[in-house]
């Protein structure tokens, strides 16, 4: 009431950026334990008019994380009116049933790194973790004819494993082919593709038990009877039935809670492929029968023609949903045209990253990428450019062995 400032009782927009600076200023003490300095607004509109009497209700998030610097979104939402007219007490106001935003904007505030500290008391709204991105080379469904840079051999394996490292993958999610270029879970051409990665680089290597559409899960279990220095790290667990394009990619409950027992005998970090909602159920029995153990390493792959669609919203139905397995980490894999789009969500909120031709052979629109290597350099701007840091080797591994998902 006390701030009118125009004819009609309307009051000064300036009085909304001044309680977006207060949001702003909560949200650098709670990240940084510092009121911080608001530089710049990149964008401020005026949606509806505020009147003397309204209440406003200003909410704020931290979009992305420099090093220094914090982007933030705001909104400003009319609550309360007041009621006029001779009927009315001079008091007397209303809930609006639905709030009316006011005003959006979003801007940037920095706290010089001498003054951040770590909040004495309270949850600190963390910088996300690290970007892990996992290079998935090979697959079973790309094909040559598709693209002339799909790895098959274990030296082009090797050879495209090391580019990958290089522009800053941290997992090789790995499939072999026999000498025809079809798909094949079998042990010893493992073996051969993982000494080659491993001559050349030192990447968390995971394997596929998910293999190719149709084939039985013995075969599709080779990798796992890998020993001592030929072993891989991780494991891929598949754990519910899904349409796959024309084909049915088929996971029995009994058969992947069976492929999850050897995964863990094998000493393995599972990685929990999740291609549809249903599949956190799933997942759910797991864990209640002990086969895995939160916190969880899970993939969300999504764009398969026939299971889940990669959109923002399903995105962050699964993101909420895995709450429920407390301190679980979470990737995107997105299928075909999406991976990119996919890609640059999951930088921006908060998850790790899948690319590579074993689910897209296109770098943009029409154009093949060059090998799974330009898809991961492409992985790494996005991570940039919403201020995450990509992880290195050594982080990638203390965050996926930290955890073991898997009961032993
Ligand atoms: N090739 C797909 C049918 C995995 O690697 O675990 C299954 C797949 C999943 O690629
Ligand atoms: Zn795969």
């Amino acid at each position: 009431m006390s701030k009118p400032h125009y004819g009609g009782n309307l009051v000064d927009g300036a009085q909304l950026l001044s309680l977006f600076g207060d949001v702003a200023t909560e949200l650098c003490v709670r990240a940084d334990g510092d009121e911080g300095l608001f530089r710049a607004y990149d964008s401020v509109e005026f949606l509806a008019p505020v009147f003397s009497g309204d209440f406003i209700e200003a909410r704020g998030e931290i979009v992305s994380w420099g090093r220094t610097s914090l982007k933030m979104r705001f909104t400003a939402h009319k609550v309360i009116a007041p009621l006029s007219g001779s009927e009315y007490a001079a008091s007397a106001a209303q809930l609006l049933s639905e709030p009316v935003v006011v005003c959006r904007a979003s801007g940037t505030c920095v706290v010089p790194t001498a003054l951040r500290r770590r909040p004495l008391t309270g949850e600190r709204i963390g910088r996300p973790a690290p970007c892990i991105i996992t290079a998935a080379i090979v697959g079973a469904e790309t094909t040559r004819a598709q693209t002339p840079h799909l790895p098959i051999t274990a030296e082009e394996i090797g050879e495209e494993a090391a580019r990958c490292v290089a522009a800053g993958a941290t997992v090789i999610h790995l499939h072999v082919r026999d000498d025809a270029g079809n798909p094949s879970q079998d042990t010893e051409r493992f073996r051969l593709a993982i000494r080659a990665i491993r001559s050349r680089c030192a990447p968390i290597i995971q394997t596929s038990t998910g293999g190719a559409v149709g084939m039985p899960i013995d075969e599709r279990c080779g990798p796992l009877t890998l020993t001592a220095q030929d072993a891989p790290e991780m494991a891929t667990l598949n754990v519910g039935t899904i349409n796959f394009g024309d084909d049915i990619f088929v996971n029995r409950r009994l058969d992947t809670q069976q492929v999850a027992t050897r995964i863990a005998k094998a000493g393995l970090m599972p990685e929990v492929e999740l291609y549809d909602l249903g599949h956190l159920d799933i997942v759910r029995e797991l864990v209640d029968k002990g086969l895995l153990t939160p916190p969880l390493h899970t993939q969300f792959v999504l764009g398969v023609r026939g299971a889940l669609a990669a959109s923002r919203r399903n995105l962050e139905l699964l993101i909420d949903r895995l709450a429920d397995f407390p301190g679980s980490t979470w990737g995107v894999a997105g299928v075909g045209r999406h991976q990119l789009a996919m890609a640059e969500l999951a930088a921006a909120l908060g998850g790790n990253i899948r690319v590579g031709l074993e689910d897209n052979i296109f770098i943009e629109k029409g154009v093949l990428a060059q090998g799974s290597a330009p898809l991961v350099a492409r992985a790494v701007e996005l991570c940039q450019a919403a201020g995450r840091q990509v992880a290195t080797l050594e982080q990638a591994r203390a965050v996926l062995t930290k955890a073991p998902g898997a009961a032993a």
